[in-house]
C-alpha cells in the first residue's frame, strides 16, 4: 500500500525558514517555525494517521513530502527528524564522518546512507552496491522497532528496497515439512553472527506468531560467523537456517519498493527483513532515521 502525502506549497515554509532570518540548520528557532508551518498544513494529521495505519498493516509504509528537495540538504535532516516523531522517538546512531582525510567518530540521527571513498562493505550505508537481506541492529538484544529511508537522491537505476514480512515467511514455514522444527530451533538456539572481529550470539526469532515477535537476520554476517565457529552442515541450527534461506530466496515473498526523490520509506524492523538491489550512481543519497 502506498501512502501519498501532499505538504502544500511547502516551497512557501522552506523560503520563510531560508531566507527569513538566515537562520542556520539545526536552530531551535528552525524547528519552531517547521512545527508551526506543519499545524497549518491540510490533511496533516489524517496523513500520518494513514501512514501509521499502513506501517501496523503492512510492515511498511511509503509517503511523499512533496517538494522536500527544495530545501538545503541541513534543513532536510531537521524536517525529516521533526517528522520522525510522528512515527517514534528518532535515535542518535553512532557514525563515523569524513574530515580531512581521517574517519571521525559522532552521533548522528540523520545518518547518510550514501557512497563514500571511506566505505566499508560491511556497511551497506557507506558503500554502492547491492545489500544482503537484513534486519538493523541485528547485533542488539533490542534493535530499533522502527526506520525510516528519507530519498534525497536515487540512483539513476537500481537500488531499490527489496522487503520480505517476516510474518508470511514463518507462515510459510508451518505448511511445509520440517518447519515447525525450523521455527523451535531458530527460536530457541543461537546463531553466530559475524561482528568485524568476533561472531556474537544472535537469535533469529524472538516469539514468532506473537504481539512480541521479532526477527534479526543479516544473511552475510551469519554466513561468515559460521564459517568463523566451523559449524558443520550437519548442525541443527545450520540446516534450520537453510530452509529459512530458502524461503527468503523465493521472489513470492519479496516486495520490490522503488524510492524516489522526495519520498520515504518507514519499516517494522522487528517484522520486515529488508535489502538492496545493486546500484553504481555514487550520487545515491538517503537519510535514515531509526526510532525506538
Ligand atoms: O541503501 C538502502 O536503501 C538501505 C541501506 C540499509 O539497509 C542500511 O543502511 O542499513
Ligand atoms: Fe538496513
Amino acid at each position: 500500500m502506498t501512502t501519498i502525502f501532499n505538504v502544500e506549497d511547502f516551497s512557501e515554509i522552506a523560503k520563510d525558514v531560508i531566507s527569513g532570518e538566515d537562520l542556520p540548520p539545526s536552530h531551535p528557532a528552525v524547528h519552531e517555525k517547521f512545527n508551526a508551518a506543519m499545524k497549518n498544513i491540510p490533511g496533516f494529521s489524517r496523513g500520518w494517521m494513514e501512514v501509521r495505519g499502513a506501517l501496523e498493516a503492512d510492515g511498511y509504509a511509503l509517503l511523499k513530502v512533496e517538494k522536500l528537495n527544495v530545501l538545503p540538504l541541513g534543513f532536510i535532516r531537521d524536517l525529516a527528524i521533526l517528522l520522525t516523531h510522528q512515527i517514534g522517538t528518532p535515535n542518535p546512531a553512532g557514525v563515523f564522518r569524513e574530515a580531512a582525510g581521517a574517519l571521525i567518530p559522532s552521533s548522528a540521527i540523520a545518518v547518510d546512507v550514501r557512497p563514500r571513498r571511506s566505505g566499508n562493505r560491511h556497511d551497506p550505508s557507506t558503500v554502492d552496491g547491492a545489500a544482503p537481506l537484513h534486519t538493523d541492529s541485528s547485533f542488539s538484544l533490542k534493535p530499533e522497532r522502527y526506520f525510516g529511508l528519507w530519498c534525497v537522491n536515487p540512483a539513476e537505476t537500481g537500488g531499490e528496497s527489496v522487503l520480505i514480512d517476516s510474518r508470511e515467511v514463518v507462515g510459510e514455514l508451518r505448511k511445509l515439512s520440517g518447519g515447525e522444527r525450523c521455527i523451535d530451533i531458530l527460536s530457541n538456539c543461537n546463531l553466530p553472527l559475524w561482528m568485524e572481529s568476533k561472531s556474537m550470539p544472535v537469535r533469529i526469532l524472538t516469539e514468532p506468531g506473537s504481539s512480541r515477535a521479532i526477527v534479526r537476520f543479516h544473511e552475510s554476517r551469519i554466513a561468515r560467523g559460521i564459517i568463523d565457529k566451523e559449524l558443520p552442515d550437519s548442525d541443527p541450527r545450520v540446516q534450520a537456517l537453510c530452509l529459512f534461506m530458502k524461503i527468503l530466496s523465493s521472489e513470492r515473498f519479496s516486495r520490490v519498493v522503488p524510492l524516489d526523490r522526495d519520498e520515504v520509506l518507514f519499516i517494522d524492523n522487528h517484522r520486515m527483513i529488508h535489502g538492496r538491489r545493486d546500484f553504481s550512481d555514487r550520487n545515491r543519497h538517503m537519510l535514515r532515521i531509526r526510532m525506538t
